[in-house]
This record gives structure tokens, sequence and C-alpha cells, in this order.
């Protein structure tokens, strides 16, 4: 999805049918009330489990162009060589050394003789929930180290260094990956490069370039709370560049709102949802939260996820919801499977702002122990042992919820470390 990471369709796999009066009645809390509305028995929209289609396809295909270099050297590279060779190159120009595109018929040759300066680049735009840019590459080498180079740079900026000499020789393919997180949504110009000095060849092939969810570089970190590397996390949404994903289809609208200085996902029809992060690294123990509203009459549910590991087209995570026409709030796990475990089944809690006003929800997440917190009011405490560890990501999420199209803003969103 992912963009992946960062937006996508959801699918309940469950019917969600509730009866409020029956939920009302384990409460030892205050009797459930609602002014204007009827105490008889109601339902959350049904979900039939078929998932909705996933958000544009504009979303998650933001990868380099040609990055198989399977179209030859066909323009979406700029290519430059000192030396004036060509550098998207066959597997009938690579055989001849020895060297195997790591995919299809064509890859990339930097180096190969002396005094060369040699790069392909590309202007492309960093995949706000795929930011781990990926590549194949092959050293090859009889230098001594120090005096040869491989870079990767984004805007001549270096973003990582290849040594080229013989202790670095990687006998065969090997798989890079560069978090560039930092250029999340933006446009920028990447580069690959090799340079070599006047003795002793060096070459540096390249194959398969190709953005990533940054979840899967996650497992080194897992049981360490790298608290201390997490700067923090804010958005209020007043500049609109910021990174969060922006899209229009046919159910789902998402983007900054500017005027407001909100984020917005509208949700055109009924049974859609939506969700986006903007693609954090979270340490083990976090809090993340968000502002919400409904901007018009018509009632959803909006919330935060969190808890979240992006796999390819689908994802795992805690969902936290606030119904605001009905005072309740709904908390479930979803596996990467698409099921899903329901931990709290639309509790009642007073302190949901109704209508359209603002509810500061936040979660905070310590080792199993989830507390839910809305409008500075704990409202439960779950133990859960899963989705642990640090790695994961958050952010906002919208249902529909009997009528559409509904509205939800989101601002102010924040995560940051619980020690
Ligand atoms: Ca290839
Ligand atoms: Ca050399
Ligand atoms: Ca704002």
């Amino acid at each position: 999805m992912n963009t992946q990471r960062f937006v996508l369709g959801l699918g309940l796999g469950l019917a969600l049918t509730l009866v409020l009066l029956g939920a009302v009645n384990t409460l030892t809390g205050p009797v459930y009330a609602q002014t204007g509305g009827s105490d008889t028995p109601k339902e959350k929209v049904a979900i039939d489990g078929s998932h909705p289609p996933l958000p544009s396809p504009g979303v998650r295909a933001a990868n380099a162009a040609n990055g198989d270099f399977e179209n030859g050297p066909d323009g979406s590279w700029v290519e430059y060589s000192a030396q004036g060779w060509p550098l998207v190159v066959s597997s009938t120009t690579l055989s001849a050394i020895g060297v195997t595109p790591h995919s299809g018929n064509w890859a990339v040759w930097l180096g190969g003789g002396d005094n060369e300066v040699a790069y392909i680049s590309q202007t492309l735009t960093v995949p706000a929930g795929q930011s781990m840019l990926s590549f194949w590459k092959w050293i090859s080498s009889g230098d001594l180290c120090g005096y040869d180079f491989g870079s990767v740079r984004i805007n001549n900026t270096t973003v990582a260094n290849l040594d080229l000499c013989d202790s670095a020789n990687t006998s065969g393919w090997e798989k890079s990956t560069i978090n560039l997180s930092a250029y999340a949504g933006q446009s920028v110009q990447l580069q690959i490069r090799a340079e070599t000095d006047g003795s002793l060849n060096s070459n540096l092939f390249i194959d398969d370039v190709t953005f990533e969810s940054a979840s899967y570089t996650y497992l080194p970190l897992i049981n360490k709370n790298f608290c201390s590397e997490f700067p923090g996390y804010f958005d209020d949404f007043s500049d609109p560049d910021s990174g969060w994903y922006t899209g229009d289809d046919v159910d789902h609208t998402w983007g900054y709102v500017v005027e407001n200085e909100e984020y917005q996902i509208l949700l055109k029809n009924l049974d859609t949802r939506l969700l986006v992060t903007p693609d954090l690294v979270l340490p083990a123990n976090y809090r993340v939260e968000v502002d919400t509203r409904q901007a018009t009459s018509n009632p959803g549910d909006n919330g935060l996820v969190f808890g979240i590991r992006w796999g390819t087209d689908t994802y795992e995570g805690y969902t936290l919801l606030v119904n605001p026409d009905d005072q309740t709030y709904w908390l479930n796990k979803r596996w990467m499977d698409g099921s899903d475990t329901v931990l709290r089944n639309w509790l009642y809690s007073p302190t949901i702002q109704r209508g359209s006003n603002i509810n500061h929800l936040r979660v905070d997440r310590v080792g199993s122990t989830i507390r839910l917190y809305i409008n500075g009011t704990l409202v439960t405490t779950v133990t859960d042992g899963s989705f642990t560890g640090g790695g994961r990501d958050a952010g906002v999420v919208a249902y529909t919820y009997q009528v559409a199209p509904i509205d939800m803003r989101f601002d102010n969103f924040q995560a940051s470390c619980t020690p």
C-alpha cells in the first residue's frame, strides 16, 4: 500500500453489530443518556467483509522510472560519464565481464576504468509511505580502500557512501537500503555515483532501484526503546507540503485543508474508510495524539491508528475510533491477514464531545499496556502484547457510519516518547 505506507482503504472483515442498550447494561458508570436521540437499538454500519478499492494507484506508484533499467537507456535516467561511456548496459555487455543483471537484461555499470566520474540521476518524488530507497549493488574492485568511491546523493548531498575497494567486494548482488524519510513526499534529485582515481580499477553495478516501506527496517530495533533517537513528531498542518499524502478517488479525498490548516479525510460513500500515516518510525514506548472533529453534521467515526506495521497491500496494528454522535469509542487490532480482534466494543464515555466539537485523542503505549485518553480523561487501559517494539507507525483514520459523505478533520498530530 502503502504508501504504501501511508494510505489504505480498510476492510474490517467483521460485521460490527452493536446494540447500544446492551452495551450500556454492562456499564457501571453513568447511565447512557443521549439528548435528541432515540433509545431504540441502533446498528453500526454492517461491514460485508469486502475491501473497498484502494486509493488511487498514483499514491503508491511513485517509484523510480525505469528502476529496473529494463527499458534500456530510455532517458528516464540522466547518464553522465567523464569517459563518455554508456552506463545503462545490456546483458550482452555485462556477460562479457562475468556479470548477470539482478533483474532481466539490463543493469547499470559505473566505474570500470581509471579517472572516471560516472553517475545516473533522476528527479522523482520520495513516496511519503515508502521512503526507504532500495537498490541492488555489485562491487568489484582491485584497489585498496580510500581511493575509489561510490555514493548516493540527494539534491547533490551525499546520503550514503559505498567504499569501492577489495575488502568491500560483494562477489555478487547485494541489497542496499537507505532511509530517505527526511525527504518523504518531496521531489528530489536522486543520484547514484562512482569515482575512481588513476590506478587500480573499481566497478559498481546497480540494478532494481525502488522504494520500500520503512517498516521493513524495524527488525534490528525491536526491544530497543530508542527514545533518545526519536526527536518527536508534530504537525499542525499549517504547511501543506509537510509530507502527508494527498489524493482523491471515487470513495475518498485525503489531504490538507489550507484555509483551516487541518488535514482532511472525506469519505464519499458508505462502507468506506481510510487511514493515513506520515510514515513514522516510533520507539517502543510512545504517545500519539491528535485533535479530531467532524466538519459537517453528518456523523461518522474518526480516530487514531498506532502500532502499525505495513506489509504489501496490507498492515497490522491498532485502531481507536470515536463516534461523536453517540459518544462511544472502539478499539481493535487488525492482523496482517486482515482479520480483526475487537478489544473495546463501542463503549460509552461522557468525556467524548458531541457533534462537530473537537475531541483530543491520545494513546500511550508502554510495553504491553495501552492507555486511551479522550479530552484528557483516561477512559480505558488495555493490556495487550501485540505489535510491541520499536519501529512502528501511527496516523489517523476515518470510517463512515450510517450516512455519507462524512468530512473528518485532524489537527496537531503529535508523536513523542513515553520512556
Ligand atoms: Ca535490470
Ligand atoms: Ca582506483
Ligand atoms: Ca492547524
